[in-house]
């Protein structure tokens, strides 16, 4: 059973954030199978505080049939900083590809607000049942796009990356994710598993993704002030970005 816990970081974000954070927690128990997925100990909950200010972290994590490991984080950076970070990583098994979105907020408005699904095939495209779905999608207007940094190759056209400028632009983007993230569930329960081969292919683009994730030194840096470096590398490479590899091949390798 999930417990029905009301995680209370969400209380004190930026608005947006929590009503992405009720929204992804409501599509995923509507329309998966959900359990839950134990995170390495002691990172459920995580504060840390080494310059300035206070870091609080807290993870929420599922798993399915198709996925591996899906991840909601909610971080809060003293009173101004607020952050969403949700990535699900399909099971390798599945042709499917990652779902990710980040919300950066801070007092004077959000930043940076970003969502994607990424393609994990080798020829980096994505399927022709994704494509005819979210060609439909049409977002609205935004009216300030930003420009993605060069480790962002992994994101598909269809990924929209914004500095909201009103409250209409915000819940655009909420609708687009929302829209995004529906469209995944659904293509997540009736896909097929693919053939050994295949899945070598599909986890070596799962392993791209995450090895230009943990390219982004903005996210980095947030991490190193509160916890220091080396533990900002551990929580890249375990939690934000893990390698899908079964465990035993990590411990070996
Ligand atoms: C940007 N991410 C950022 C920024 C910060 C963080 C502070 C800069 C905001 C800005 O440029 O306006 C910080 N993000 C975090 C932290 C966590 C986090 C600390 O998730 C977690 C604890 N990042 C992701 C995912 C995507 C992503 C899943 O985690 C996309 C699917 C993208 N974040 C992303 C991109 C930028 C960003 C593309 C802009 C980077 C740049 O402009 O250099």
């Amino acid at each position: 059973m999930l417990q029905p816990s009301q995680p209370s970081l969400r209380q004190e974000q930026h608005p947006l954030i929590r009503q992405l954070a009720t929204s992804i927690v409501q599509l995923w128990q509507e329309h998966l199978e959900l359990e839950l997925y134990t995170l390495p100990e002691g990172l459920g909950y995580v504060e840390g505080k080494l310059e300035g200010e206070k870091l609080r972290i807290e993870n929420r994590c599922y798993q399915t049939r198709e996925f591996r490991k899906m991840h909601l984080e909610l971080a809060k950076v003293g009173k101004n900083l607020d952050i969403l970070h949700c990535v699900m990583f399909p099971r390798p098994e599945y042709p499917l590809p990652m779902f990710g979105c980040d919300i950066v907020a801070s007092k004077v408005g959000i930043s940076a607000a970003i969502a994607d699904l990424s393609p994990t095939s080798p020829e980096k495209t994505l399927s022709s049942d994704y494509e005819q779905e979210l060609k439909n999608l049409n977002p609205e207007k935004f009216s300030q796009h930003r420009e993605l940094p060069p480790w962002a190759d992994i994101f598909s056209e269809y990924c929209l990356f914004i500095r909201p400028n009103n409250a209409q632009e915000e819940q655009d983007f909420l609708h687009y994710t929302e829209d995004m993230l529906r469209i995944h569930c659904r293509q997540g329960i009736a896909s097929q598993p693919v053939s050994a081969q295949q899945q070598e292919l599909y986890l070596a683009g799962q392993e791209y993704y995450c090895n230009k994730q943990q390219k982004n030194d903005k996210t980095r840096r947030v991490l190193e002030k509160a916890f220091g470096s080396e533990w900002a590398e551990f929580y890249m490479n375990s939690v934000l970005f893990d390698s899908p590899q079964p465990e035993e091949e990590q411990i070996s390798n």
